[in-house]
């Protein structure tokens, strides 16, 4: 079997109509997810980007940084590369060991509070390939990350807890749309990363 069929064996990968979801809560242990979440938020670049959104420049409700080879352009912005550090190296490392692909890329988000918030969005820019591996590793707070199929309105949720490892794969950009929604509940800081691989 090849490494990609051998890959999708495992029992954290799911078929959802149109798509495939890897999940697996305790990816990182407790004492790798505190460090690793008190690095990042220490070394690594945030900043609050503006986008256009119906014509419209605004702040986005959360920071951001993003690191790679390539630059990366989505919703009018487009964010120039910083080198991986040398914890977001492990980590890309770690997430290969179990996903489909290699990554060049990640974009990493911070949630400030419970009013930071992504969007419904595909992850669907054509520098991501035709059907994008996307492995997001979630570190600090725990948040709801939902997901909504584009024709029969299913919503799949998961409360993504510090060191879970969720995989989008298959045709699922194509066909679902995810968010991270807003929540009146008192939260405090959640670092999310987003492994990709840009097609150059
Ligand atoms: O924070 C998350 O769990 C999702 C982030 C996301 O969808 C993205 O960066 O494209
Ligand atoms: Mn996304």
């Amino acid at each position: 079997m090849d490494r990609q069929g051998d890959l999708f064996e495992s029992s954290f990968w799911q078929d959802v109509s149109h798509g495939r979801i890897y999940y697996q809560p305790d990816f990182l242990s407790r004492i790798e997810a505190v460090h690793y979440f008190s690095r990042l938020r220490a070394t690594l670049p945030w900043h609050q980007e503006h986008i256009m959104m119906f014509g419209r420049s605004v702040l986005q409700p959360r920071l951001q940084a993003w690191h790679g080879d390539t630059a990366y352009t989505y919703s009018g912005l487009t964010m120039r590369p910083s080198p991986l550090t040398p914890e977001l190296n492990e980590l890309k490392v770690r997430c290969e060991a179990v996903a489909p692909t290699t990554f060049n890329s990640v974009l990493a988000n911070l949630y400030r509070n419970g009013q930071d918030s992504m969007g419904w969005h595909q992850d669907n820019e054509p520098e991501l390939g035709t059907n994008p591996v996307i492995a997001s590793l979630s570190l600090g707070e725990t948040r709801r990350f939902v997901l909504r199929n584009l024709h029969c309105k299913t919503q799949i949720e998961y409360e993504l807890s510090p060191g879970s490892l969720l995989i989008m794969a298959g045709e699922l950009q194509h066909h679902w749309k995810h968010a991270v929604p807003k929540t009146a509940k008192l939260k405090g800081e959640r670092i999310n990363l987003t492994f990709r691989h840009i097609v150059t």
